[in-house]
């Protein structure tokens, strides 16, 4: 089999890229190992910003988004009691953010390929990128009983947190930065309408809680609970119970419970791989970083990050030239930095450390305040959460120097 471009995983990253490229007339195939039922109900993201949304809308995955998505004006922080609202619009020139499941993003990006675009294979396991430093990368993968390969001009490893595509870089020609933290997430969904309007992020006195929704009947939560969590160890009165507590304020506010359908538990991480090329393989999405999702942004840059491919191969096409593909990995991890920094200052202000150092927990609270007294302060959390430019604007690289 041969391509232009050898795409590995149909998750966010790699269905989208390949709508990209269909759009601009680059052909591609895209490999997946595991089958299509699967990756349309593993249970992740549902917080997508401004441009992840028109990214989908312009590549003709914004149908269903446009009906069912629920269009937020902020989010809520809690902590000590009290509530407080950070209104993204006033905040950042009117930019808005919007709750719609990955699991849906991926049934419309799938569906949209299996009808007009180029190949995608489910049960397609790559097992090796060979030669990402000449001009003719191979992916060999097996799919059906047999191996087979997969010849390319260019290979974008898509292929997530536990791919084979970084593993062909060479040693030496590449390195991780990571860090591990002190907690994990319990998620949950549960069949009762959400307690709220817009996501609430509380800093309670045992704990982080989240507070996310799927539909106006669907609500997803999480709880901060210690690593090597077994879900099993919490039946789902003390879900509730815990998450009741931790979300807490004066007043009257309630938290209505109603059956849990999923349980799982999820450790944080951040880690950056740099640079996100080696010759002609180039990594996207969580391939090349991990956050924790406390920022929301792990699909948001997946989704930025092949938007800069999508841009670079449609320049690359038209002209020729790969001046664009040669910026990537430059550009990309600009934006993964700043998403990697935002994820951790919010993973670090909301989660209460194991051994807690009461020091810690009034340095927490101060970040809180401040971000809920100055508007510079909120100001910069609104911009984070709602999503920085693709591409550093001149007054912004000036800034982030600072
Ligand atoms: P994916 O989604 O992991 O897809 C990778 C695909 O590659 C396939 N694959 C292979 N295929 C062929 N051959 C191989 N050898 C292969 N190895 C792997 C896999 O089967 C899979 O289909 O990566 P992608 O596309 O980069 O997308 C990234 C996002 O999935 C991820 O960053 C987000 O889900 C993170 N995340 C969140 N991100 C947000 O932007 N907003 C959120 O609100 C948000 N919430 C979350 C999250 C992640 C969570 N978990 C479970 C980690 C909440 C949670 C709980
Ligand atoms: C979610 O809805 O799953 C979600 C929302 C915001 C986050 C993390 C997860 O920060």
């Amino acid at each position: 089999m041969r391509t232009t471009v050898g795409i590995i995983g149909a998750g966010p990253a790699g269905l989208l890229l390949a709508r990209l490229l269909h759009r601009t007339g680059v052909d591609c195939v895209v490999l997946e190992s595991r089958d299509r039922a699967y990756v349309e109900h593993r249970q992740r993201a549902g917080m997508l910003e401004q441009g992840t949304v028109d990214a989908l809308r312009e590549c003709g995955a914004g149908e269903r988004l446009d009906v069912e998505g629920l269009v937020h004006h902020g989010i809520e922080l809690r902590f000590e009691g009290e509530r407080h609202h950070i209104d993204f619009p006033g905040l950042t020139g009117g930019r808005t953010v919007t709750i719609y499941a990955q699991t849906e993003i991926v049934k419309d990006l799938v569906a949209l390929q299996l009808a007009d675009g180029p190949p995608l294979l489910f049960g397609a396991e790559a097992l090796a990128v060979e030669k990402p430093d000449s001009a003719a990368p191979v992916v060999r993968f097996a799919h059906e009983g047999r191996e087979r390969t997969l010849n390319c001009d260019w290979v974008v490893g898509c292929d997530g947190g536990h791919g084979v595509a970084r593993a062909a870089f060479p040693a030496g020609a590449g390195r991780t930065y990571a860090h591990d933290y002190p907690y994990s997430w319990l998620g949950i969904l549960a069949d009762v309408p959400p307690s709220c309007d817009e996501l609430i992020y509380a800093r309670g006195a045992t704990g982080f809680a989240l507070h996310s929704m799927r539909s106006p009947r669907v609500s997803r939560l999480y709880l901060q609970v210690p690593n090597g969590t077994d879900p099993g160890d919490w039946p789902d009165e003390r879900i509730w119970d815990e998450l009741a507590a931790r979300l807490a304020v004066d007043g009257d506010w309630r938290l209505e419970r109603g059956p849990i359908t999923a349980k799982s538990v999820t450790p944080m991480r951040s880690w950056v791989h740099e640079p996100m090329r080696h010759g002609r393989l180039l990594l996207a999405g969580d391939a090349a970083h991990i956050v924790p999702p406390t920022g929301a942004k792990g699909l948001n840059l997946a989704v930025s990050d092949v938007r800069l491919l999508g841009r670079a191969f449609a320049e690359l096409h038209r002209t020729g030239s790969t001046e664009l593909l040669d910026r990537y990995s430059r550009t990309a991890l600009e934006r993964v930095w700043q998403a990697t920094r935002f994820s951790y200052d919010m993973t670090k202000m909301l989660h209460a450390q194991p051994n807690e150092d009461a020091f810690e927990h009034r340095m927490q609270l101060a970040r809180l305040r401040r971000i809920t007294a100055s508007r510079s302060a909120a100001a910069e959390l609104a911009a984070n959460y709602t999503g920085l430019p693709l591409v550093p604007q001149p007054q912004e690289s000036a800034e982030s120097r600072w």
